[in-house]
């Protein structure tokens, strides 16, 4: 599933920021991205893989826009995971 995303999303400047970013541990990676699943599953209503700002609630709309790495006015499942890993991170 995720290599299928992988294939269907590309997104090589998000894909590439994500790999420099190495202090991430693997089960907050695998957390991040289940997340991720279930927000898209939940918002993503043309179903192409993002979550495009239209998309969204009023409310939640400004509170996202600015997770919009690439300002395309969307959030990718990348972008997804990315705010979900640092969101983590904060935790002590
Ligand atoms: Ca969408």
């Amino acid at each position: 599933m995720v290599a299928y995303f992988d294939i269907a999303i590309p997104r090589n400047a998000e894909r590439e920021k994500a790999a420099a970013d190495r202090s991430v541990t693997a089960e907050a990676t695998a957390k991040a991205e289940r997340l991720a699943d279930q927000f898209l599953k939940q918002f993503d209503l043309d179903e192409d893989g993002s979550i495009s700002l239209d998309e969204l609630p009023d409310r939640a709309r400004s509170g996202l826009s600015r997770f919009d790495i690439n300002g395309d006015k969307s959030i990718s499942r990348d972008e997804l995971i990315q705010l979900l890993v640092n969101s983590g991170r904060k935790r002590p």
